[in-house]
């Protein structure tokens, strides 16, 4: 298939005529990716401080991503699971030993994580807790940000995610995301889940207060309420520990994951129980074509290793606090606040500033890629195996971008 080569603004004016309008992404068209470096169509080259979303945070193109992704789709790429393969047992395997927990369901995107996170609540509400047929609850925050499905966004607080898109899927209750004794309040003997992002990724990077995730622990035990972390976004190093609710020693009873699960190759995402409730799914409860094939499985063992084998984790929170220490000592009018863990960074500007997309649009000009993320917030998400220099350059880029009128 012949990639017939345009410049930039041809590739906008073809996207714009066949593609839906549901993003208003950048100017900006990358064809090449390596390590924390992208490249676009007429030779520029940009520092990705985005990580699609902290998808990629073991950097663009990893070699040993790469290798392992042709090597299976070299072998088999697909089963579904109708018959067994021989990554799959591995994959699962491996990531048990990684988190702690004793069982994994893959799925694909993060939404079928969390869809697949929700159900698994109601059904051990129903089967061991005893709450009646079709009363179960299950509470969210304000703010949060979880996937586009219906049943997701009929818990959403954000009109633009719901517009249009109703009706909503029953049982949701949205309480004050930090706010541990708004949670305790909302609770009722048809409560079967607390669903939290243990940092909210869209939500601004709002990093909860000290204690709170510890506090929610100890509420849904003590109410017989499942905690459920959404990790999708905060997890696997990002916040510069494995999980973000390791922060507060705090151990979820279901944890979703996906993103940088596969390294940005492959849709891969995973839910991660204890037996007790991963096995109340029974044979034929749940699943999806795609989820646990050997190609993504491939992937997502690769994808995990050199996490660890990079020191990627550790490397996260060392270079979160440099980066963000020197945010800090950025003397710009138009700052309110940076706040974040590891390298999940949010830098909040005060609405005089004129709104962030603008200082986003600025720093793709001195090569630096970055996303807004409500108006006011520019988000500081670069891969995880950015370096000190890296930072450096970053910083020479960014200070006179915040310092502009
Ligand atoms: C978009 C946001 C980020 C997530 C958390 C689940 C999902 C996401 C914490 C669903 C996905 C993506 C989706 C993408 C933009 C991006 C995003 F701005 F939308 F909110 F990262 F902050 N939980 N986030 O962050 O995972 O189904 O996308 O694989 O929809 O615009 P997914």
């Amino acid at each position: 298939m012949e990639n017939l080569r345009l410049n930039t603004q041809d590739y906008i004016a073809l996207e714009n005529q066949y593609n839906a309008n549901n993003y208003k992404p950048l100017d900006v068209v990358l064809e090449r990716g390596e390590g924390i470096w992208v490249w676009d169509v007429d030779g520029h080259k940009y520092l990705d401080f985005l990580s699609a979303y902290s998808a990629v945070n073991q950097g663009h193109r990893h070699p040993r991503l790469l290798a392992a992704l042709i090597e299976q789709a070299q072998r088999l790429p697909l089963t579904s699971r109708a018959f067994r393969n021989d990554q799959l047992p591995h994959f699962a395997k491996e990531l048990c030993e990684l988190t702690g927990y004793e069982k994994v369901l893959p799925m694909n995107s993060g939404a079928e994580a969390v869809e697949t996170a929700l159900k698994l609540a109601r059904k051990w509400g129903y089967t061991v807790k005893g709450v009646a047929a079709n009363k179960a609850e299950i509470i969210a925050c304000t703010g949060n940000f979880a996937g586009r499905t219906i049943s997701i966004i009929s818990f959403s607080d954000e009109p633009q995610y719901k517009d249009g898109f109703g009706p909503f899927t029953p049982g949701y209750k949205v309480v004050q995301y930090g706010d541990a004794d708004a949670l305790e309040a909302a609770i009722t003997p048809h409560t079967v889940a607390f669903i939290v992002e243990p940092i909210q990724g869209e939500g601004g990077v709002i990093v909860p207060p000290q204690g709170y995730l510890k506090r929610v622990r100890e509420i849904c035990s003590e109410n017989n309420v499942l905690l459920i972390t959404d990790e999708i976004q905060s997890g696997l190093g990002r916040s510069g520990k494995l999980l973000a609710a390791d922060w507060d020693d705090v151990r979820a009873d279901i944890v979703t994951i996906g993103k940088a699960l596969s390294g940005g190759f492959y849709p891969v995402s995973a839910v991660l129980a204890d037996a007790a409730i991963m096995e109340l799914f029974k044979p034929g409860d749940h699943g999806s074509t795609f989820g646990g094939n050997p190609l993504g499985a491939a992937v997502a063992r690769e994808a995990l290793a050199v996490l660890t084998d990079e020191n990627l984790i550790e490397n996260a929170l060392e270079m979160g606090d440099y980066l963000m220490g020197r945010l800090r000592r950025i003397e710009s009018s138009h700052i309110k606040e940076v706040r974040g863990r590891g390298l999940l960074i949010g830098v909040e500007l005060h609405e005089s500033a004129g709104g962030a997309r603008r200082f986003c649009e600025a720093l793709m000009q001195k090569g630096l890629l970055c996303k807004e993320t409500h108006d006011h917030v520019i988000r500081f998400a670069p891969p995880l195996v950015i370096t000190k220099a890296d930072i450096d350059w970053a910083l020479e880029q960014i200070a006179p971008v915040l310092l502009m009128d």
